[in-house]
């Protein structure tokens, strides 16, 4: 089900990665390769789109990792926000602004928010008992205790969620708390926070989701709100203990940072504003504009802060327009097991291009072949061997070879021209390939649209197959004239169908073809190459994996 309202422009964001670590598979399976196909496609239509991201350099997970490798937050988020900014350039990814947490304008922009919300009443002081560590003279937020799951008995449950079962409780259900600084288990002191009263909000909540987006939010994201919504909604502190991360912007609070998910979601109207400075464009458009398309691209562990309290917050402010769609996507497994960044069950992105070098494109296309969309999907090395083997090297690839070199072999790669247009069966179907593929995209199903795009390779195969010019040369040359200049211009299609998918494979193909970027619009278009157009010599698209490469792979899992 599509959005059907008219938009006049989009604002495309994908989570903020934490900068602790390198980037992994099951990241950008799920909130950066979807965003990248939706917001290219997009813009091969001509839209008028700002695809945002950047690095979240603050909260617990910076700390911890910094503590853990003996240095300082700065150091730990400079080295990664650097590694993961280049991982994704190199995957493709194509943000127009990658921006940064840390930076003077997010902290300006985060305060300011803040204030906002504090002189308009928005929040509650509360003093409460919190968590303290004696040895090291620090409350304990979130990530600082670890303990039993009151839920399923997980011994290494986070102060306030449990990753094994997904619960989330409140931290004094947490059973035999410990700190994760000294180890030692915590006392209970006084301390004073800034609480966002979200219960007043649930009447707005059920009316925006329960009723409003029952039928195009994606099954999974509409159900984890509902009974959010329905559980009832309690206070959260908005504020921590902590002293990194944006200074709370009053005078009586010390000491105290704001809350990571206020300050990480604010990182999105922070790089745009960084954006709109760096090319002469107004920010408020995108945020403030009724006409325009918000979509947060993140996975399921992030749903309830991009749908509920991120919401609350813009709500609150009052000047922002809501997201129109959160589509949210499911966990990646590899090889039967959860990913674990600990336990290194991983497959690392940078690691993967050092072993697979410039086959960005073959994960991109894996990924979406089994992204995550509507539950819990699988990662295999096999599996991957099997689509870049059988998929593109034999459907996309083998297309591609095929037609450009009979062109060459029997018209000196120029494209033959057609004296009576026949073939009409396959001319309709490369006239429809587009529409399928955009409809696919449109309502967030990129499986099904990459499958849907591939089908024209597999057309142009298909009509090969049946038609046989190797054979048909000998005697009715005029045939193949005709024959090849179709196959041609599915070459020329499959650039623009291909490319939200396949950006690197599609610039490869151009450039065979000697073709400029085409537009959306021409993607079912038989006159993209006019008769007498010089192509360039094949070369191959893709190359088969072979056993080694897999076992390799799999060997290294296990270390
Ligand atoms: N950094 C959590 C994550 O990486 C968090 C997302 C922030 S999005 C505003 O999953
Ligand atoms: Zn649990």
């Amino acid at each position: 089900m599509a959005d059907k309202k008219h938009f006049n422009r989009y604002l495309v964001t994908s989570a903020l990665p934490y900068a602790n670590g390198p980037l992994h598979i099951g990241q950008i399976a799920g909130a950066y390769i979807t965003a990248d196909i939706y917001t290219r496609y997009l813009k091969s239509k001509g839209e008028d789109v700002l695809f945002v991201c950047g690095s979240d350099e603050h909260g617990a997970a910076i700390t911890l990792q910094a503590k853990k490798d003996k240095t300082t937050p700065e150091e730990i988020v400079d080295k990664y926000h650097g590694l993961i900014k280049s991982t994704f350039e190199d995957f493709g990814i194509d943000f127009d602004i990658y921006h940064r947490t840390s930076s003077e304008l997010h902290h300006q922009t985060a305060a300011d928010f803040f204030t906002v919300l504090n002189d308009k009443g928005e929040f509650e002081q509360k003093t409460i008992q919190q968590y303290y560590d004696e040895e090291n003279d620090q409350f304990l937020a979130d990530r600082y205790i670890i303990g039993t799951c009151p839920n399923c008995n997980f011994d290494k449950a986070y102060g306030d969620q449990c990753e094994k079962c997904g619960s989330y409780f409140s931290l004094k259900e947490l059973i035999d708390p410990k700190s994760t600084i000294s180890g030692n288990a915590p006392i209970l002191k006084e301390t004073t926070h800034w609480f966002l009263p979200m219960g007043k909000y649930e009447d707005w909540l059920k009316e925006w989701i329960i009723e409003g987006h029952k039928h195009d939010w994606k099954v999974n994201v509409y159900g984890q709100c509902k009974s959010w919504i329905e559980g009832g909604l309690e206070p959260r502190a908005m504020t921590r203990d902590l002293s990194w991360g944006v200074k709370v912007p009053l005078k009586d609070a010390e000491g105290k940072v704001l809350y990571v998910w206020l300050d990480a979601p604010i990182g999105y109207i922070s790089a745009t504003k960084q954006w709109a400075a760096d090319n002469n464009k107004n920010w408020e458009d995108y945020w403030k504009k009724e006409d325009t398309k918000l979509v947060h691209f993140i996975g399921k562990d992030n749903i309830v802060f991009h749908c509920i309290i991120f919401p609350i917050l813009l709500k609150a402010h009052g000047e922002f327009i809501q997201p129109e769609n959160v589509p949210a996507n499911e966990f990646l497994n590899i090889e039967g097991e959860k990913i674990s960044t600990s336990r290194n069950w991983a497959v690392w992105l940078h690691e993967y291009l050092e072993d697979f070098p410039n086959k960005q494109d073959e994960l991109r296309y894996v990924l979406c072949s089994i992204a995550p969309e509507t539950k819990d999907s699988e990662f295999t090395w096999k599996d991957y061997q099997a689509r870049c083997n059988n998929e593109l090297v034999a459907i996309l690839g083998n297309f591609v070879n095929r037609t450009l070199v009979l062109t060459h072999k029997y018209y000196d790669g120029k494209v033959p021209e057609i004296a009576n247009p026949g073939h009409e069966a396959v001319r309709k179907s490369i006239e429809a390939t587009p529409a399928k593929v955009a409809e696919s995209i449109e309502n967030y199903r990129f499986r099904e649209a990459l499958g849907n795009s591939l089908d024209l390779a597999r057309i142009g195969n298909q009509f090969l197959a049946e038609t046989e010019p190797w054979k048909l040369i000998k005697t009715d040359e005029e045939a193949v004239k005709e024959i090849l200049n179709i196959a041609l211009q599915i070459c020329a299609n499959l650039t623009v169908v291909m490319e939200p998918f396949l950006p690197f494979t599609c610039v490869r193909l151009r450039n065979m073809l000697n073709l400029d970027k085409l537009k959306w619009e021409n993607g079912g278009s038989l006159e993209n190459l006019k008769a007498g157009h010089q192509i360039k010599e094949p070369e191959l698209l893709f190359e088969k994996v072979e056993d080694e490469a897999i076992e390799e792979q799999i060997l290294k899992l296990n270390n």
